[in-house]
């Protein structure tokens, strides 16, 4: 089997019409892998495959299902450096980053091990004598799921593991720029005992290949950008399945002029900039108030400046580059729009020379901003923050709130009134009190309001809404 027949279609894997040439993002002189994209007959073979294997599947015991989502954690926990190499390699992602992240995968995947044993139903009296009530859940059908780059193993693993533990058969579409994981991954999704034709992967483009799951599948799940996501829901909408979105972030961090200052500034590095600044959670704009506002400036200022910016296989590296040159010029484009705007550039923005020739961007600071600002409304998704000055928390909760997102919110101070306040009154699907916008428990729901996010919730035991579908029984007995 070579690097080019990486679909998994039906059980076999398979080969593209198209070849695509992946480079690493800290090193463009050396190559990432060849990998063979799907075509639209891939997509239609395998959604054929799904609904073949589907009824045994859906009729499997709990325990079977249970014990193929403990043979994909422990099949995760197995390859961790392994897969922590590849991720590093094709995506720029730091080692530990990539460590991280796959451990959370493999929870991911425990976690819906137990889930499948606890399904649950309810049994309800009638209002007619004789007459018993059950309602119970099934599973939806062929689940569609495309998901992002960014976290390539993480949120495959929150939609591939509910699926599959509530009894759905899979298509999915991730991101065409981390084939190398996602192939990794259907290795270890097909050699957990899950049945032939149940779990399908394509690897391809939106336009063609995703856009091809949308129209064949019983329900789709998509994580990615807010443009693509309205138009999956419009055309979901139009074929009367159900769709779940995640979207993009414009994720508020407020400071308190009661804030511990060493705790708000690191918590705005670590927000803004690390895994370069590339996760819809990032704390992209932070919401200061006067009294602590130029100590915080300044303390974020130091901190940015001495971030070590390399290569993503170097164990010294905090900031790897961003993934390829389209996320590239964007941060460098929303650099040139701040300074158009006449925001203060305080650190960052220009490439970055190393010894390998890479996507490598110092991160950006800017300061003096007003909140109506281009850079402040929409996602640039790279190590990019602004500072927006406000009076007081009242000014500052309203400023948070001023977005068409609603994804993480986090808010520092030391007073149990403002925090109250805040969890209460501001409009994000995740708040976080002394902590990063950025970095979420894996057992708990996870999701937004507004623009960010739309359905029911991913992860947890909320997972269970969008994988299954209920169904009202009355039994005269
Ligand atoms: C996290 O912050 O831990 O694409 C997860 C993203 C999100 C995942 C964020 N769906 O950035």
């Amino acid at each position: 089997m070579t690097l080019l027949e990486k679909n998994f279609v039906g059980g076999r894997w398979k080969g593209g019409s198209e070849e695509l040439d992946i480079r690493n993002p800290s090193n463009l002189d050396e190559s990432a892998g060849r990998y063979g994209l799907a075509t639209v007959a891939d997509v239609e073979e395998a959604f054929a495959a799904a609904r073949k294997a589907h009824p045994a599947w859906r009729g499997a015991t709990l325990e079977q299902r249970s014990i193929v989502l403990e043979n994909i954690a422990q099949g995760i926990f197995a390859r961790k450096d392994e897969l922590a190499q590849i991720m590093s390699l094709e995506g720029g992602k730091t080692i530990p980053d990539a460590l991280g992240e796959i451990v959370r995968a493999g929870n991911i995947a425990r976690f819906f091990a137990g889930e499948a044993l606890r399904m649950t139903g309810e049994k309800i009296g009638s209002v007619r004598p004789g007459v018993d009530v059950e309602i119970t859940r099934e599973p939806v059908g062929v689940v569609g799921l495309i998901t992002p780059w960014n976290f390539p193993i993480a949120v495959s693993l929150w939609k591939i593991s509910p699926a599959l533990a509530f009894g759905n058969a899979i298509v999915w579409k991730p991101s065409e720029k981390t084939p190398g994981i996602s192939a990794a991954i259907a290795e270890i999704v097909a050699a957990a005992g899950v049945p032939e034709g149940v779990f399908n992967m394509v690897l391809g483009n939106g336009p063609d290949i995703g856009s091809a799951v949308v129209e064949n599948a019983d329900a789709i799940s998509f994580t990615g950008s807010a443009a693509t996501g309205k138009r999956i829901a419009v055309r979901c909408a139009e074929r009367l399945v159900r769709v779940q979105l995640e979207m993009g972030g414009k994720n508020p961090l407020v400071v308190l002029d009661d804030a511990n200052l060493d705790l708000a500034a690191d918590l705005a590095v670590n927000g803004a900039y690390f895994q370069a600044g590339q996760r819809c959670t990032a704390s992209s704009r932070l919401i200061v108030t006067s009294g602590i506002h130029d100590r915080f400036v300044a303390a974020v200022a130091e901190r940015v400046k001495k971030l070590k910016i390399g290569n993503a296989s170097d164990s010294a590296t905090q900031i790897g580059p961003v993934i390829d040159e389209s996320q590239f010029n964007k941060v460098q484009s929303y650099v040139e729009l701040g300074r158009s705007e006449k925001a203060e550039l305080l650190a960052g923005g220009d490439a970055i020379k190393l010894a390998t020739r890479g996507w490598y961007v110092s991160p950006v600071l800017f300061a003096n901003t007003a909140n109506n600002l281009r850079i402040n409304q929409e996602e640039v998704f790279g190590p990019f923050a602004s500072v927006i000055r406000v009076a007081d928390y009242d000014e500052a909760l309203a400023v948070a709130n001023d977005t068409e997102y609603g994804l993480s919110a986090g808010i520092v101070t030391t007073s149990m009134k403002y925090a109250k306040d805040f969890q209460a009154n501001v409009q994000a699907g995740m708040t976080m009190l002394n902590l990063p916008t950025a970095g979420v428990d894996y057992h708990v729901p996870f999701g937004g309001r507004k623009g960010s996010s739309y359905g029911p919730r991913e992860q947890g035991r909320y997972a269970v809404e969008f994988y299954t579908i209920v169904k009202t029984s009355y039994l005269s007995v």
